[in-house]
């Protein structure tokens, strides 16, 4: 199948990093990948910024932009046999798993391209075995702490070392799901780990305008 969305070109890495600061416990191969799958996301947004304002995308899209570091530094943490799932603002940490631009692309034109074959839009994405992003496939607020509790539980059962990752917006912290998934992960001491991007929307509402408490969060 010939491709027919846009290319994307990239601007060059930099390439004068000359030391890693010893303060950092990261090699400069790895603060490289961190900042290739930052870099990569923020051009990535930006040509979707632009193809969706030109009406050639259709249905919603949600920038991650100034949020790509909280992806990136958790994600790089994951071990192998760890699992993650990510909400509509994270692409860098696809990126930073190797999800291929070109597949992210295409899923936004409804091509039939790898990891799910034109079955999900642009927002949704999972592929287990090849980079351990577990499905949760609807697009219920919170409704991926439970369905990562589960996940955290097969673990645990299992005896298996690895933690199940989630992340999530503060807005999706109020429904119901968000605090019966922790609520049982935390029953169980099971291994899950939560990470809320407080970046003080949910969508576009001011979460003050959402949850009286949001003061407390900031
Ligand atoms: C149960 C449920 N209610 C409402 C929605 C509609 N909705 C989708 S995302 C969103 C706000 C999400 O806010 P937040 O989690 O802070 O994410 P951000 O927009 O900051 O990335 C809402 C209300 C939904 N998807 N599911
Ligand atoms: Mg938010």
């Amino acid at each position: 199948m010939s491709q027919t969305w846009p290319k994307i070109t990239l601007p060059d890495y930099p390439t004068d990093i000359q030391a890693t600061p010893s303060e950092l416990p990261f090699t400069r191969d790895e603060l490289l990948k961190m900042y290739s799958a930052m870099r990569l996301a923020r051009t990535f947004e930006e040509k979707l910024a632009a193809l969706y304002r030109q009406g050639k995308i259709f249905g919603a899209v949600y920038l991650g932009m100034g949020q790509e570091a909280t992806s990136v530094g958790t994600v790089s943490q994951l071990t192998d046999g760890d699992l993650f799932s990510t909400v509509a603002r994270n692409l860098s940490a696809w990126f930073y798993r190797g999800v291929k631009p070109e597949h992210v692309m295409a899923r936004w034109f409804g091509k039939d391209q790898p990891p799910s074959n034109g079955r999900e839009l642009g927002l949704f994405l999972a592929d287990l075995n090849e980079y351990g992003i577990f499905p949760y496939h609807n697009g219920s607020m919170a409704s991926w702490i439970p369905a990562g509790a589960g996940y955290a539980l097969a673990f645990k059962l299992r005896r298996q070392p690895n933690v199940c990752l989630c992340f999530t917006g503060d807005g999706a912290t109020s429904p119901g799901d968000f605090y019966e998934g922790l609520n049982f992960a935390s029953i169980h001491k099971l291994p899950l780990v939560v990470i809320c991007e407080v970046n003080q929307f949910a969508y576009s509402t001011s979460c003050e305008k959402q949850m009286p408490c949001f003061w407390r969060l900031r």
